[in-house]
């Protein structure tokens, strides 16, 4: 059976839960946190979560992992069919990840640990943040789902990280980044209506003051 190596907190750890939940895929949930030990850097290299033990071994990184269960199990495809709209699935998830996402998590020490950044770093963070957001809107069909009508890999990046830039935006900047997105908050609501999604939120909200206490107090 595939193990799930990762914690409930974790955003990237959530898109593989809820894309193997989806899918119907069975699976062990292994409790780690990333980290630099030997031993877990052995099966990731760069020492985080998500990791997906499979029967030959180990694969890291979300996007590889997502493909490789859509290559593996392809019932319920996230993945549209024709190689076009495919195209585009994977332009959003690229585009969410480089130009939401890693904006968003320079900021997570500041936003959610009670860390204070450079200013400099907040400063660059929020202008790439209003550019990803910018895109995002020009690029989502909101259809209600990201990409259009079909639920897709583009919606895991979406749930999962916009969520948390959102945060971050009103933490740090005082910005609601999705005050003239009604498309972005409708698939919020709707998304919010799935059991897989609830109990993913369910998962993490038992484990989140917890994570946040392990961080603060420097022992993770
Ligand atoms: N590029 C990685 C990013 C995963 C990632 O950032 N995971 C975080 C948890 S959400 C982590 O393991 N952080 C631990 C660390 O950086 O030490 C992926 O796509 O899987």
């Amino acid at each position: 059976m595939l193990r799930l190596h990762g914690f409930a907190v974790s955003n990237y750890y959530n898109m593989v839960k809820l894309a193997l939940l989806e899918k119907g895929v069975p699976f062990e949930s292994v409790i780690v946190h990333g980290s630099q030990s030997p031993e877990f850097l052995a099966i990731s290299p760069r020492g985080k979560v998500p990791v997906l033990q499979t029967e030959q071994g180990y694969i890291n990184e979300t996007s590889a992992i997502l493909e490789y269960l859509e290559e593996l199990v392809p019932a319920h495809p996230l993945l549209p069919a024709e190689p076009f709209a495919r195209a585009q699935v994977r332009a959003l998830v690229k585009e969410i990840e480089l130009y939401i996402e890693l904006p968003a998590r320079a900021c997570y020490p500041q936003a959610f640990f009670g860390f204070t950044l450079d200013p400099a770093i907040t400063a660059k963070a929020k202008d790439e943040l209003l550019a990803g957001f910018a895109a995002l809107k020009r690029h989502g069909r909101f259809a209600p789902y990201v990409a259009g009508e079909q639920f897709t890999l583009a919606d895991l990046y979406f749930l999962y990280s916009v969520d948390l830039a959102c945060i971050v935006g009103k933490k740090l900047f005082d910005l609601d980044l999705l005050a003239d997105f009604p498309a972005a908050r409708a698939l919020f609501e709707r998304l919010a209506q799935n059991p897989h999604v609830q109990q993913i939120a369910a998962d993490k909200d038992a484990e989140m003051a917890a994570f946040i206490a392990q961080v603060r107090a420097g022992k993770k």
